[in-house]
């Protein structure tokens, strides 16, 4: 700690394409059910959207992200691995990945690990957190694509960064709130106006 900054790094939406690898296993698993492309999508439940579509498709989009090989198999989003190699090797940074899982734990914690692993090699394990609330790990800045990350605490150490996704990109932007465009965009100096 002392004057290190400590960035806490979301998973699925920023680092893994949750999104793509979704759709392309569930136009595979239901060829002929309708689905909602990447550009109609709204809302950060794609459960929820796909459920308004027609009330049977929650749980067949459920039952894509529960399966065997969805979490690990899921495609890096251009830049974001490099990105976070980056910043674990600046000075005075200490990075964390932090995402949840979901309660169906049969392959989704163990594939978030495995997909580290793979990614970002064995030690970045070190660096992973699972937990189902954020607003508990400290940290000073979270770059995450869900708009609205509650919990227990009410006031989380960490600024949220807003990742931009497809279901996130139309929500206005309230004046507090920062954006990480993509890992194209100037994230070293999102971290630089957060140092000591
Ligand atoms: O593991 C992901 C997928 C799951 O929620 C987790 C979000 O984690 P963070 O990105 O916040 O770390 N998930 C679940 C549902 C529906 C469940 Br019912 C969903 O629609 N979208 C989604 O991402």
């Amino acid at each position: 700690s002392g004057n290190r900054l400590r960035v806490l790094v979301d998973m699925d939406g920023v680092l893994a394409d949750f999104e793509g690898g979704f759709l392309k296993k569930y136009r595979a698993r239901y060829p002929d059910e309708p689905y909602i492309t990447l550009d109609d999508r709204r809302g950060f439940w794609v459960s929820t959207q796909y459920g308004k579509l027609r009330s049977d498709l929650s749980e067949k989009a459920i039952s894509i992200w529960q399966s065997k090989g969805f979490f690990m198999e899921l495609e890096p989003l251009p830049g974001g691995v490099e990105a976070v190699k980056e910043m674990a090797k600046m000075d005075n940074t200490d990075v964390f990945i932090c995402t949840s899982p979901i309660k169906h734990y049969k392959h989704c914690p163990y594939e978030k690990y495995a997909w580290v692993e793979k990614h970002l090699g064995h030690d970045f394990l070190e660096q992973v957190i699972l937990t189902r609330d954020k607003t508990v790990v400290s940290g000073d800045i979270l770059i995450d694509d869900k708009p609205d990350i509650l919990g227990v605490e009410l006031q989380p150490t960490w600024e949220h960064i807003l990742f931009t996704a497809c279901h996130n990109k139309h929500l206005p932007i309230s004046p507090s709130q920062r954006r990480l465009l993509s890992w194209s965009d100037d994230w070293r100096a999102i971290l630089d106006s957060k140092r000591q």
